[in-house]
């Protein structure tokens, strides 16, 4: 939905490139940093691992045109290409004035993923009651093997006048035309929207680095700690192999835990003095200064050394218990302890397991 930028005077819309990992998604923000001149656009901004698929989104915004009196500042973004992301990506899709849905114009499982793909993001918006315009790119028209928009659109089984246009986002064709018509459909349902209630009724804007705040759960955080609280990064249900255990159950409740994230569902909960505690959804979580390890390596010993000490203790017996490293190489890497909030809590009261 259309939002003010009320300090920079902006109306700021917001286009969302989803699709298949690998489609080309964000080949095309990229292909339109080198398109358009400093001038008109931010800088690409790809939060996360940085030679991983992505993990959050990529992130460029365009400025050009006025509507209502604002001038228009577009934002682009990229959904998470992975199936195990798809809670993020269903929090980015919902937010999209319009979505591009780019996809690998070749027969075989390519295309079979997208119709999944696509009829999965169409089954989500009908059930959240959304109906953003949806533009199908068939990209890599430069491969041999591409089959022609007509047929791509087939092969998703659009109907026969749905908008499929023909991109390479390698060679850059095709990129620029998607964008322009993306950001021409937000503008003129912002239009029809300042027309409806005024300028007045939009939200602000959220920029970048706010849109990662509420997807990582810092915002949330921040918004429960103290002012005094060191705010730890928090648990990501993605996290890497060897940061998590028991690997399994673990990244269950992980993705439990996400889901609390998403509907907003977690509460500060008293703890001691050094400690931070959270009820989320059926979760219970927490850490401490004293789990905090400055690099990798003495996080993961920390982690090995909790880990078999519940294992002692038979304290994963008790409760569902998970250990979790939080926070990326380069800052401190946080311990968390998450555990079903129902079950006996086998923790001390320094929050880690007893041992
Ligand atoms: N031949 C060809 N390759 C492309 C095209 N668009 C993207 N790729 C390649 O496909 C791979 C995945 O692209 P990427 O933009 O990272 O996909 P994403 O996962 O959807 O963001 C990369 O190796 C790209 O260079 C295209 O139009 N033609
Ligand atoms: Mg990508």
């Amino acid at each position: 939905m259309a939002t003010l930028d009320r300090r920079n005077g902006h109306l700021v819309v917001r286009v969302v490139y989803d699709g298949p990992s690998g489609a080309g998604k964000s080949s095309n923000l990229k292909q339109l940093v080198q398109t358009f001149s400093p001038q008109r656009r931010g800088e690409l901004f790809s939060p996360g691992p940085v030679d991983e698929a992505t993990t959050y989104f990529d992130w460029l915004y365009l400025n050009g045109g006025v509507v209502g009196g604002y001038p228009l500042r577009a934002q682009l973004v990229t959904t998470p290409g992975r199936g195990a992301l798809s809670r993020r990506r269903w929090q980015l899709v919902e937010d999209a004035d319009v979505i591009v849905f780019v996809c690998e114009s070749i027969a075989g499982p390519a295309m079979r993923e997208a119709k999944l793909s696509l009829d999965l993001l169409r089954a989500r918006l009908a059930e959240k009651s959304l109906v953003p315009q949806i533009i199908v790119q068939a990209n890599k028209q430069d491969l041999p093997a591409a089959l022609s928009p007509a047929a791509v659109a087939t092969a998703l089984g659009l109907a026969t006048d749905h908008e499929v246009i023909a991109t390479s986002a390698r060679e850059g064709s095709g990129v620029r035309e998607t964008v322009v018509r993306a950001i021409r459909g937000a503008a003129s349902l912002a239009e029809r929207r300042i027309v409806a209630r005024g300028a007045d009724a939009l939200r602000d804007t959220e920029d970048g680095s706010d849109l990662l705040a509420r997807l990582d759960g810092s915002a949330l955080l921040r918004s429960l700690a103290g002012p005094d609280d060191e705010i730890p990064p928090f648990p990501d249900e993605d996290v890497a192999n060897g940061w998590v255990w028991p690997d399994r159950s673990g990244r269950r409740q992980l993705r439990t835990l996400g889901r609390a994230l998403a509907a907003g569902e977690i509460a500060r909960e008293h703890a001691g003095a050094d400690e931070l505690a959270f009820r989320a959804g059926p979760l219970r979580l927490t850490t401490s200064r004293a789990f905090r390890r400055d690099d990798v390596d003495a996080a993961r010993a920390e982690l090995d050394a909790r880990a078999r000490a519940c294992v002692r203790s038979g304290a994963e017996h008790v409760a569902e218990t998970t250990l979790v490293l939080a926070g990326s190489p380069g800052s401190p890497i946080w311990l968390w302890t998450i555990i079903d909030a129902g079950a006996p809590a086998p923790l001390t009261r320094s929050g880690g397991i007893a041992s």
